[in-house]
């Protein structure tokens, strides 16, 4: 499988707990590659325009509200297969019904505040990384 990159954003519940570079330790010990880094405060604009897909869905106005509540830390994470290999880690939407040891499993809340945002596909991943990246911030593919 080619080497493939990912977008990962750690939620403001999981910043909020302190979680940050337990949940980074995650992926590096997972073979994740860190290619780019950032912590920031989310707009209401960019969390609307992030989850722009979800915008008719019942829990959107919630999501927006809490993706904007505290800061966020956006990764670009780099190993072979990474889009689903990341999505392994991660565990099920709803932390409930996520797998022992994902990220979801140990440091979610609930479906709405579940610790981790991850690509669900490759196609996605490069919409999502050209979304909060400029090209200069993230090393060109080996
Ligand atoms: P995932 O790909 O696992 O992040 O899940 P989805 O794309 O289905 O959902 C994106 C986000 O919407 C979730 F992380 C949290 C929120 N959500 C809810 O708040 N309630 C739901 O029932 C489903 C999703």
């Amino acid at each position: 499988m080619a080497v493939e990159r990912t977008l990962s954003i750690i939620k403001p519940d999981a910043v909020e707990k302190n979680k940050t570079g337990a949940i980074l330790a995650l992926l590096e010990e997972n073979g994740f590659v860190l290619r780019a880094l950032r912590r920031t405060h989310l707009s209401r604009r960019e969390a609307e325009g992030f989850y722009a897909v979800h915008k008719e869905r019942p829990f959107f106005g919630e999501l927006v509200e809490f993706m904007t509540r505290s800061p966020v830390v956006i990764a670009v994470l780099e190993r072979d297969d990474a889009v689903a290999k990341y999505r392994a880690v991660m565990g099920a939407t709803d932390p409930a019904k996520a797998d022992a040891g994902t990220i979801r499993k140990l440091y979610g809340t609930n479906v709405g505040e579940n610790a981790v945002h991850g690509s669900d596909s490759a196609d996605n991943a490069r919409i999502e990384i050209g979304y909060f990246f400029a090209a200069s911030d993230v090393a060109p593919v080996a």
